[in-house]
């Protein structure tokens, strides 16, 4: 028996609720086309995300490392230990797990938009550390969130390593901080990664490495756009950017279009002439003095700073 069944590719619905819908074709009208960085973290966006950590030019994530790694028994030091540690943008959950040894929070919560991905990491990591009471959330924590009762409101400290601070403009930042500020309680604080302004090759290269993984990172948004909104971009006619902005101190992304082109999708079209851009991320880069003061204009004050011996990153505690 023949049974004509239709590919999956063509029979699966998009997946993006209606708001998403809005949301990504608003960004797409616009004079100026712009997406949000949110978008970049489909479970490949993930991994390939993972990739660029790896990378020799991708200074972040081993100088942050090192940060942790002289510094880490201070930061215990600091923080206290028993903490309900809620860990934003938690990934695959390795930097705080790394940290367990010595912080040994009572609970573990940690949050990403790419739900099926931080489940994974943390089955296995509740195997490692079974004394830690551990609770995944699967959202979009950019826009505010509402912690469940699950989480213990006593001794919270929130986790934002990575420098994914600098993925929101200064004035969203200050928001995003004072929602986390409402949050934290008065026993509470804040360890966050920052990472700081440097010498413009060391930047650029970071972003526009020599074997092209960020270039397929930012290229995998127009592949997770087109599953979330039934678009037709084809990728081989996008080519990737990145540069550092000196005036605004921030790293663009964009997505370039080859040729002049039309996009479709789901109720929209927009038509790009040969050159033109999807801004697609922001990765703000701040001295330790222009951060210790966003801080406090979110309400927290800064209780200590640690970096590596070049300054290039910054690891602060902040408290309530
Ligand atoms: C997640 N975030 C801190 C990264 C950054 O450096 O802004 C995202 C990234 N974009 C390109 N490479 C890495």
């Amino acid at each position: 028996e023949v049974v004509n069944t239709p590919s999956p590719e063509v029979q699966r619905p998009a997946h993006g609720s209606a708001a998403i819908i809005a949301e990504i074709a608003a960004g797409l009208l616009a004079p100026a086309a712009y997406t949000s960085p949110k978008f970049l973290y489909d479970s490949l966006g993930s991994r390939l995300f993972e990739a660029i950590c790896e990378l020799p030019e991708y200074y972040p994530t081993r100088t942050e490392a090192g940060i942790f790694a002289a510094h880490g028994a201070d930061m215990a030091r600091a923080l206290g230990t028993g903490s309900t540690l809620i860990d934003l943008g938690a990934g695959n959950c390795a930097k705080a797990a790394s940290l367990f040894p010595l912080l040994q929070p009572a609970q573990y919560v940690p949050v990403d938009i790419s739900r099926d991905f931080l489940l994974g990491a943390v089955a296995q990591l509740q195997q490692r550390f079974p004394q830690i009471e551990m609770t995944a959330l699967g959202l979009d924590f950019s826009s505010g969130f509402a912690l469940p009762a699950s989480v213990r409101d006593e001794h919270r400290v929130f986790f934002y390593p990575g420098s994914s601070i600098g993925n929101f403009a200064p004035q969203q930042a200050i928001t995003f901080l004072r929602g986390l500020h409402a949050n934290t309680g008065a026993d509470g604080g804040l360890l966050i990664g920052v990472d700081l302004v440097k010498d413009h090759d060391v930047l650029n290269a970071a972003y526009d490495d020599a074997i092209g993984v960020t270039g397929a990172f930012n290229l995998n948004m127009l592949r997770h756009l087109n599953h979330l909104i039934g678009a037709d971009f084809d990728v081989n006619q996008w080519r990737h950017v990145a540069f550092f902005n000196m005036d605004q101190s921030r790293i663009e992304m964009h997505l370039e279009a080859r040729s002049a082109l039309t996009v479709r999708w789901q109720g929209g079209e927009r038509h790009f002439v040969r050159g033109e851009r999807i801004h697609t991320e922001d990765s703000y880069k701040y001295t330790r003095q222009s951060f210790v003061s966003l801080l406090e204009r979110a309400g927290f004050a800064t209780e200590q700073v640690w970096t590596d011996p070049d300054h290039w990153f910054a690891v602060i505690h902040a408290r309530a």
